[in-house]
């Protein structure tokens, strides 16, 4: 399955019990950085657009930085003979090791130029566990780890959120995923995210999951106020 045959709903109203989440809009993650998604600086605009929609609607916006320690277990750096994109399965890590990435503090870890956050309501970081990464802006990828999200969307009377951000394969896709399990209806808005495309499968295998579970796509130009 590739990204132009997943089916798209048509337009979507922004109502008082819905939240946007941008995903991972850092430096690190867009070409230039450590662990590039190609072509993922592109989306900034198509993002600022839709940020400027819910704020004006005051719905609660929150971005989320992926935020590891220099020593993180996701690294392949912290093992003495693997490379960025080797194999691993551990508990909390994988399926594969990553380059560096998004150390806390580094140019790496800031939000892309461009992006407009003086809007958000929460920054979220997530991944801060040596040993455990978070893929998801829920829950820890031990599954049993929660960042608080899914508390915080709930005391505001959130029921639905919209996702957009990086990558498709990864830190979106988990990301819906938890949300649909917390309970949320969930929208992607599948021109505003990119994937790592690493290992060659991973984008099918997100796609056909989510689809499988519901997950609803968009593109941004209908969401509307
Ligand atoms: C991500 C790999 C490692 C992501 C984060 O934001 O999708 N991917 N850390
Ligand atoms: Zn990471």
């Amino acid at each position: 399955m590739q990204i132009e045959e997943v089916e798209l709903a048509g337009f979507v109203k922004i109502t008082s019990k819905d939240a946007l989440l941008v995903v991972d809009m850092q430096n690190d993650f867009v070409p230039g950085g450590t662990l590039p998604v190609a072509d993922g600086d592109q989306i900034v605009p198509g993002i600022n657009d839709l940020t400027d929609r819910f704020h004006q609607t005051e719905n609660p916006i929150i971005f989320t930085q992926d935020w590891h320690p220099v020593d993180h277990h996701s690294f392949a750096s912290t093992y003495p003979e693997k490379e960025p994109y080797d194999p691993l399965e551990a508990p909390g890590i994988g399926p594969i090791l990553w380059p560096d990435h998004c150390v806390q503090g580094t140019h790496g870890a800031n939000f892309v130029p461009g992006l407009q956050t003086a809007n958000a309501t929460l920054i979220l970081r997530k991944g801060f566990h040596k040993t455990i990464d978070s893929y998801s802006a829920f829950l820890e990828n031990d599954k049993i780890t929660e960042t608080g999200l899914s508390t915080f969307l709930q005391t505001l009377g959130i029921e639905r959120i919209f996702v957009c951000g990086l990558a498709l394969d990864y830190c979106v896709y988990n990301t819906v995923i938890d949300a649909k399990k917390f309970g949320f209806d969930v929208i992607t808005v599948l021109d505003l995210t990119k994937a790592v495309n690493a290992p060659e499968d991973s984008v099918l295998n997100a796609l056909k999951d989510m689809i499988e579970k519901d997950i609803v796509f968009v593109t941004s130009d209908k969401i509307l106020l």
